[in-house]
């Protein structure tokens, strides 16, 4: 990332006022924690914002500060604004329902890591080799002059710790623990932020658990491991989406497996699709193949089809492309 670049993305924003921060649905510790505290620096800036999310914030990330003031835009709320996405590779990434809407904004400006990113908004400021979108927002604070307060540290730390597995996944870099000692000097309290986000697992999540190694299916060589949850078994279980976060890691997790992959019913003829892979598998190429995307080790996509039919054209795909190939 060329600090010009970023030098040019801070002067647009701080020529302009009346900003409104969107994320992803199904939203993480990332979009997130980085919306938060971009929302922060905009306003030490002396910037009116508002922050918006269409899914309502996990209640994993309710300690975080100001995470009350996220709300769902109605239909009267788009003009004017200029619209930063965070964390999205698309528009679409929001919901299906901004897409009539999004377009009403004055300027539509896109902070994002993704590889599959489509670059569709005005001023795009998108860096793959970051292992999280926070990484990015903290490079603008630090250059826009905005002391790094508790709060900011605390949002951008949870966007790492939850991007990388907490250091775990290979997109940590080495100025990734470098952002993240500041981010600790800088007032991040690390041991309540861990504490909330790995030691208070809610009984929904460890229901999934239970059910998830009960039944995961594996290919022939055991390099590709998935898990299905039909909408029974989720109203079963008592699970929302914020409760199958991390499930599809334990699919990867497992000795020998290359790619993990979460397949849930979210409508009848909906399925949403999770990728993970080690390192032998691209799974953003493997998303893409369904219209989706993300990152090299961490994908999705959305399937429209019966949960069968998108589990036997899918798991075909990656066991293919896994194992069909001498992988
Ligand atoms: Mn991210």
């Amino acid at each position: 990332m060329k600090n010009q670049e970023i030098k040019n993305f801070l002067a647009k924003l701080q020529e302009l006022d009346d900003f409104a921060i969107i994320g992803h649905i199904n939203p993480d510790g990332d979009t997130i924690g980085s919306a938060l505290a971009l929302a922060f620096m905009l306003e030490s800036l002396g910037k009116k914002v508002e922050l918006w999310n269409l899914d309502p914030v996990p209640e994993l990330y309710h300690f975080l500060p100001g995470v009350q003031r996220f709300s769902c835009p109605q239909a009267g709320d788009w003009q004017g604004k200029n619209l930063i996405f965070v964390d999205c590779s698309e528009p679409k990434r929001c919901g299906d329902e901004i897409l009539p809407y999004y377009r009403q904004a004055s300027t539509l400006f896109n902070i994002d890591h993704h590889i599959s990113n489509k670059l569709f908004a005005d001023f795009n400021l998108v860096v793959p080799e970051r292992a999280a979108s926070g990484e990015i927002i903290y490079e603008l604070v630090k250059m826009s002059g905005v002391p790094l307060s508790r709060e900011i540290a605390t949002c951008l730390y949870v966007t790492i710790v939850t991007d990388t597995g907490s250091f775990r996944f290979p997109n940590t870099t080495a100025s990734t623990f470098r952002i993240a000692a500041e981010l600790k000097e800088a007032g991040a309290d690390t041991e309540t932020i861990n504490h909330q986000i790995y030691e208070e697992i809610p009984p929904e999540t460890l229901a999934v658990l239970g059910y998830a190694f009960a039944h995961f299916q594996y290919s022939p060589q055991r390099k590709v491991c998935w898990l299905v949850l039909d909408k029974q078994t989720l109203t079963r279980l008592q699970a929302r989406d914020e409760h199958l976060e991390g499930i599809v890691n334990y699919a990867k997790a497992q000795k020998g497996v290359e790619v993990g992959i979460l397949l849930r019913e979210a409508e009848p003829d909906l399925v949403k699709v999770s990728f993970r892979s080690k390192k032998a598998v691209d799974v953003n190429a493997l998303a893409q193949i369904f219209g989706g995307g993300g990152h090299q080790r961490a994908a999705g996509c959305r399937y429209r089809g019966p949960l069968t039919e998108a589990e036997q054209k899918i798991i075909e795909q990656a066991i293919l492309i896994t194992e069909g190939a001498g992988a």
